[in-house]
């Protein structure tokens, strides 16, 4: 059993919500809480807290996190398509913010709870210099997020570097699924609607809703499963093979800011930093969407 905080901008890209929907499907996984981060993660918020509604689980606390970047510019604005009037009424079960909620939740179990980050590493970010106590509790944070294999601003990196490199360099143990071995993982909108509407739940039918609001704002590919692999990686190691490697991130480089790199210190350089991150080389496409079919689709 694998006890679990999702920090997600869900709202914008529509993988989160499927992602999470998997999670809610999948007994090796006990999620203690959901915190969101992106402009209007209140938003974002009140999605993840009607999902939870939807599968009878509102005890689980909700905490929206940073809107903001840590040096307070976004280089994006994505706001919540997803969201819509119908959800205004959804409660958010937290006081505290999604830094405070992860550090009150991993405080409380050392070494038990794993974060799995599948948005800016804003929150984690605050809550690593917030509290000391938290880098040394929190038993792993896996992500989706970075470029490993090529050279690429990847989203999640991209959108709050500052955080990034702070994550990168907390020394909390970390795995991370990059851009490159998340691609293929595609699955159809239109048939994604189909199916999710044919199966006449009240949870597909949700699901079907916000894929078409998603859709409507014109997004022409189909959906892309990045932030399913966290979760499926977590349920089953072996879908993926990881190596660790010295990974920073840079947050400088007029070109290159939000980028991932790797150094390898071909002379013994000292300034070349400890391994410090289990890299995705790569991933079983076919099994991962096997699973999120078997628990979101055959339910
Ligand atoms: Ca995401």
């Amino acid at each position: 059993m694998n006890r679990i905080i999702i920090d997600t901008d869900i709202g914008g890209d529509i993988d989160d919500l499927l992602a999470i929907t998997m999670a809610l499907n999948s007994p090796e996984l006990q999620i203690e809480g959901i915190t969101t981060v992106g402009m209007r993660s209140d938003l974002r918020a009140k999605i993840a807290s009607a999902l939870l509604h939807l599968y009878h689980l509102d005890h689980i606390p909700v905490a929206a996190g940073a809107q903001t970047p840590l040096s307070g510019e976004c280089e994006r604005e994505e706001y919540p398509n997803q969201y819509g009037e119908e959800l205004a009424d959804f409660p958010v079960v937290s006081e505290v913010d999604g830094a405070d909620l992860m550090i009150r939740l991993v405080n409380k179990a050392p070494g038990e709870i794993t974060i799995v980050a599948i948005g800016a590493m804003t929150n984690l970010a605050l809550a690593i210099e917030r509290s000391p106590e938290f880098i040394r509790n929190v038993k792993e944070i896996i992500l989706m997020g970075g470029e490993y294999s090529a050279h690429y601003r990847e989203y999640n990196i991209v959108s709050d570097p500052e955080a990034a490199d702070i994550l990168f360099r907390s020394g909390i143990p970390l795995t991370a699924a990059g851009l490159e071995v998340c691609l293929d993982l595609t699955y159809d909108t239109d048939q994604a609607v189909e199916t999710f509407l044919s199966h006449g739940t009240e949870q597909m039918s949700f699901l079907a809703r916000l894929v078409k609001r998603w859709q409507s704002v014109g997004v022409n590919r189909p959906i892309i499963m990045f932030d399913a692999i966290p979760f499926a990686l977590l349920i089953d190691r072996s879908l993926a093979v990881a190596e660790l490697r010295s990974v920073q991130v840079e947050t400088k480089g007029e070109h290159t800011r939000g980028m991932t790199y790797s150094m390898k210190p071909h002379f013994g350089e000292s300034h070349v930093s400890q391994p410090n991150v289990h890299v995705c080389l790569s991933i079983d496409d076919v099994r991962i969407m096997d699973m999120f079919a078997d628990r979101v689709l055959r339910t």
